[in-house]
């Protein structure tokens, strides 16, 4: 692996080993993180990555597009077939700049945009006041019912006939629950607004068929083909055959530049394998890993947001534990376990600190973890918690993680050159 800049820039090279070796050697359970295929990293890495290109098949401002269009193409079709789904652009660097592109398409600054809260699930770019999307657009919000922690549609539904928004977006980076597209498909219709589902966190879910598709009920969907997909790192849009020209037309020339053709190519892959009934296999663990290590926390005394979780994440409510999200994140960085801090719904804490952790599975099992390594996390992450300060006790969970991660080997021989 990287023989040339082992020669040409060693301490860049040895950067790149230290964190394969904390890859390896660690338990990844960042919801948003995946490892991907060989594949996708000989695509990102290989020589499509020197052209320059702009525009779409067939419309192009650079020459040399043949066997552009041909990738581009290959993977616009297989994104279409996967999702059935009338159109897709693959072009957007990332699943934000694909939700910048649906509304660059779709509405108007100072339009107003109707987002899940950010405290309560939802993401930056759904309005958030510290992203450029609530700056932009007129944002509001709905929420958590307080009393199951999962979405309070008779909320979104005053919100949106109050405010009338052009937008209504659906999906989160933390919410661990199903979302009814179909209700707030009757929502937007009732008030003429466009329905947007943001499914990147569940994308590979959905490819696999073990969660339900939005793409029969929204107007348009975005994803990341990270995250559960566990490909190329970038976004897609999907939608109806009518949006299509605006929504092309807003991620170029509205929003981006030229492509990146080395993830076009990876994005391309990425859409094949997650139709592949072994991709299939490896989601269909992910959810029952994800059930078994909440049972299994829940078990030990921590409190799962809504009672537990419906795809490959879970919200650890810490306050039983009497800890916060930044002690408990803290801690398990420290025997090699990595979570990310995470408010939970109506969080006493200040975002930096927090009351929860958002947990996901989706790198463990695509590593090979099974149900019994879910277990053996979970007594681990309940250890760590009991003993957050207790440096020599950790020192021998560390031990303990290590071996659960070494059992599962990440690219062997992929450092041997
Ligand atoms: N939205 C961030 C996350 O969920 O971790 C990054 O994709």
């Amino acid at each position: 692996m990287l023989k040339h800049l082992k020669e040409s820039d060693r301490a860049l090279y040895e950067m790149v080993h230290e964190e394969l070796a904390r890859q390896r050697q660690g338990i990844e359970m960042i919801a948003s993180e995946s490892f991907v295929p060989y594949e996708i990293m000989e695509l990102q890495g290989s020589i499509l990555t020197n052209k320059t290109m702009e525009g779409f098949p067939g419309k192009r401002y650079h020459a040399g597009h043949q066997v552009i269009d041909k990738i581009e193409s290959l993977a616009i079709e297989r994104a279409k077939v996967l999702y059935q789904a009338e159109h897709a652009v693959v072009q957007p660097h990332s699943g934000s700049q694909a939700n910048f592109s649906v509304y660059a398409a779709l509405i108007q600054p100072g339009d107003t945009i109707l987002g899940m809260r950010l405290d309560h699930g939802g993401h930056l770019s759904h309005g958030s006041k510290v992203n450029l999307s609530g700056k932009i657009y007129n944002s509001v919000f709905y929420g958590l019912d307080p009393r199951t922690e999962t979405i309070d549609y008779e909320e979104l539904e005053a919100k949106a006939r109050e405010y009338r928004p052009k937008i209504i977006i659906a999906g989160a980076s933390a919410y661990p629950r199903f979302i009814d597209y179909e209700r707030i498909a009757a929502i937007a219709k009732a008030v003429e607004a466009y329905f947007l589902v943001d499914m990147a966190h569940i994308a590979g879910l959905v490819a696999a068929g073990v969660h339900p598709s939005p793409v029969p009920y929204a107007d348009v969907v975005t994803g990341t083909t990270t995250k559960t997909l566990g490909g190329a790192r970038g976004g897609f849009i999907l939608s109806r055959a009518d949006l299509a020209a605006r929504l092309d037309k807003a991620t170029f020339p509205g929003v981006q530049g030229s492509m990146h053709m080395h993830v076009m190519g990876a994005k391309a892959f990425t859409f094949l394998r997650a139709g592949t009934d072994e991709f299939k296999a490896i989601m269909t663990q992910v959810v029952t890993n994800a059930r078994v290590l909440g049972e299994a926390l829940k078990a030990k005394g921590f409190r799962l947001v809504s009672g537990g979780t419906d795809n490959h994440l879970l919200l650890v409510d810490l306050r039983p534990k009497g800890l916060t999200g930044q002690a408990l994140e803290k801690a398990l960085e420290q025997v090699g376990i990595t979570v990310n801090k995470n408010m939970i719904p109506n969080d006493p804490e200040k975002p930096m600190v927090t009351s929860g952790v958002r947990i996901g599975v989706t790198a463990m099992t695509m590593k090979g973890a099974r149900e019994e390594d879910m277990i053996l996390i979970a007594g681990l992450i309940n250890e760590v918690a009991e003993k957050v300060s207790d440096t020599e006790a950790l020192q021998q969970i560390a031990l303990r993680a290590r071996e659960i991660a070494l059992k599962f080997p990440l690219y062997p021989g992929i450092d041997e050159d």
